[in-house]
């Protein structure tokens, strides 16, 4: 019955075309999981012992807060620091950066530091005060982390929410 043949080939053409899909489909998850891994592989790799959170970039991203007391009266910590050319007076670090700041910057006068780097390694407050452009060495400081007396301000590693008190006796 020729009804009959069509109906058989039909019901063929049907587990083709199953057949088909479920071999796509397969081939796709092998691609994505391909295409997942070898991203992986990409990620900037950690030379140091500590792990930072990232940025939708997948930048390394965090924010150290900074208080400057100058003569025990609190001091502003300006905006711009490692963007405005007058306040980015080192770069050796810039290329670890966006384009157009170093990886250690400030964009406000709230404190908030913000340390943005292509590459997961620590930085130091002494880099900060590099690239701000800040020399303290004729003065007293004294440092506070979380509360904390740190001995060597300068090598002092930036980590995301550490609360940084300077400070600074010019007298
Ligand atoms: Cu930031």
């Amino acid at each position: 019955m020729p009804q009959e043949k069509f109906g058989k080939s039909n019901k063929k053409i049907k587990g083709f075309v199953i057949a088909g899909a479920l071999i796509a489909l397969a081939v796709g998850v092998s691609l994505f999981m391909l295409t997942s891994s070898s991203s992986v592989s990409k990620l900037p790799i950690s030379n140091s012992p500590s792990s930072y959170p990232h940025d939708s970039m997948g930048m390394m991203h965090i924010h150290p807060h900074f208080t400057l007391i100058i003569d025990e009266k609190p001091a502003v910590v300006p905006a711009q620091i490692g963007i405005d050319q007058s306040l980015w007076n080192m770069h050796t670090l810039d290329s670890y950066g966006m384009t157009g700041m170093a990886p250690l910057h400030t964009h406000d006068i709230s404190g908030s530091i913000h340390v943005e780097s292509y590459k997961d390694q620590d930085y130091t407050l002494g880099q900060l005060l590099l690239i701000w452009g800040l020399s303290l060495d004729n003065y007293n400081v004294k440092v506070t982390v979380d509360g904390n007396y740190v001995s060597d301000y300068k090598d002092l590693a930036l980590k995301d929410g550490q609360q940084i008190v300077m400070n600074i006796t010019t007298k």
